[in-house]
């Protein structure tokens, strides 16, 4: 069976980390244009300020996937180039630009995956409290009900938020991620539950103004837990683990997926955050648990974990760390059987078929002297992932699509442009476009629909 037919073989952007054009055409300032102009911030001080000029550029960004040959492209939307003021006015040139992509995707035969928040909220909105303030759940669900107004006859699928664990965690607690907070845990908490109630409101908004009928999802991510056998006492710890909130951290899947499909906190979650859970008021996980049709993953890394005497999980001390393949960027340990146990783990659980939606590695790409860009590292790293996402297919868990990380190299949030995750490389003294090694091996691989992986 290998990949499914009608496997959908995407890659993936965000608006903030390629768009460029930061103060064109009537686009109001985000939280990641403020933070990254701050001092130390980010490496060397850069910005999303021109980054691939993609505003500029899309068509031949287009033209592009059109080669490599992809049937889905994720992007998102900037938030204040819609609304500059992140609540009232539209800004019509911003809505134009997206009209554009959107008909050159289709054009080209590219099914748009559209995410509305990729972390660059509206400065304006920062400026009112951000995620701590409840009304975001309104100001989110009108800018959903805009997006759905206007793409909606052609936009089909959809995607609220990215990553809110990496919202909360690296903005609002540990402060390394615009907006750059540092605020108690129980804040934390607070801001989180708001993002998931936004995250409901914006599910509604999109279902009541798209034509016809949508998917929708949560771009989630987590902290992936491969057991180091497959024997049953491993797996059982590794998926309880998974799932599990028994840090004061929130990063496990559980606190963020299980209010949106089954309607509420995981008891655990609820007894380790005890003393600082938000209000949640009546009518709250209602909200939160809008229908969604699939789950969207982001899935990068993990570690191993084996079934301790008392049955729980525990980290192998050691166990490919030193001498394990690693990215370039800090976290990235190549573990590919990372997007395996997720799926099993999720569509276990959740009951809904799960698309990766992120999946990628960075490294020093270079320009050979011959023009091309070598890249074997990556080849290598798309190739163990995949078969282990070919894996899943087999043994009948519902993956439907795999959106590689990312088409360009791209600004990479607080590591600027020192990270290259593209199968395109970029020039950014110049923009030229130079798709790398990987580039032509991903396109042969779609081609055979995975077969030749
Ligand atoms: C994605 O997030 C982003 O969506 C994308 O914008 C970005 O460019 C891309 O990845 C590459 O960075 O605490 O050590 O367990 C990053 C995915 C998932 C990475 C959670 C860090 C936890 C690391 N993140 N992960 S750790």
């Amino acid at each position: 069976m290998l990949f499914p037919k009608n496997f959908t073989w995407g890659v993936a952007t965000a608006a903030y980390q390629i768009e460029g054009a930061a103060s064109v055409d009537g686009r109001g300032a985000s939280i990641w244009d403020d933070f990254s102009h701050q001092p130390k911030k980010t490496f060397e001080g850069h910005t999303g300020d021109v980054a691939c000029d993609h505003y500029h550029r899309y068509r031949e960004d287009v033209a592009l996937m059109r080669k490599l040959g992809v049937n889905g492209y994720r992007f998102s939307l900037s938030w204040s180039r819609l609304i500059p003021e992140g609540t009232g006015k539209p800004n019509p040139k911003g809505l134009a630009f997206y009209d554009r992509l959107i008909n050159a995707l289709l054009a080209a035969g590219i099914t748009p995956w559209v995410t509305l928040y990729h972390w660059d909220l509206p400065s304006a909105l920062q400026r009112r409290g951000g995620w701590l303030n409840r009304d975001i759940v309104e100001w989110f669900g009108e800018y959903a009900a805009l997006a759905a107004s206007r793409y909606g006859d052609r936009v089909k699928h959809w995607m609220t938020i990215n990553e809110p664990p990496c919202i909360i965690n690296t903005g609002y607690k540990d402060g390394t991620f615009a907006p750059g907070l540092k605020l108690p845990f129980a804040e934390c908490l607070h801001a989180a539950h708001n993002l998931l109630l936004a995250h409901g409101r914006g599910v509604q908004a999109l279902r009541a103004g798209c034509q016809g009928k949508i998917k929708v999802s949560i771009a989630q991510t987590g902290r992936e837990r491969i057991p180091v056998t497959e024997g049953a006492r491993d797996i059982e710890a590794a998926r309880a683990d998974y799932f599990a909130c028994n840090e004061r951290a929130l990063w496990n899947l559980g606190w963020w997926a299980d209010p949106v499909v089954l309607g509420k906190y995981p008891e655990d979650g609820l007894a380790t955050f005890a003393d600082a859970l938000p209000r949640i008021k009546t009518g709250d996980m209602k909200l939160i648990s809008q229908k969604i049709d699939f789950l969207a993953y982001n899935c990068y890394s993990g570690w191993p974990v084996r079934a301790g005497a008392n049955g729980k999980a525990e980290k192998i001390p050691g166990e490919w760390g030193a001498g394990n393949p690693r990215g370039t960027i800090s976290w990235l340990s190549v573990v590919p059987q990372a997007p395996y146990w997720a799926a099993r783990f999720q569509t276990g659980r959740y009951k809904l078929p799960i698309a990766f939606t992120e999946n990628g590695y960075c490294n020093t790409d270079f320009v050979h002297l011959d023009g091309g860009v070598r890249d074997p590292q990556r080849i290598d790293f798309m190739t163990r992932y995949l078969r282990e996402i070919r894996r899943a297919c087999e043994e009948g868990y519902p993956v439907n699509g795999y959106f590689y990380w990312s088409l360009l190299d791209n600004f990479e949030w607080a590591a600027g442009y020192r990270e290259r995750f593209g199968l395109v490389h970029v020039d950014y003294n110049t923009q030229r476009r130079t798709p790398k090694d990987s580039f032509a091996w991903y396109r042969d691989a779609i081609r055979s629909n995975g077969a030749n992986i």
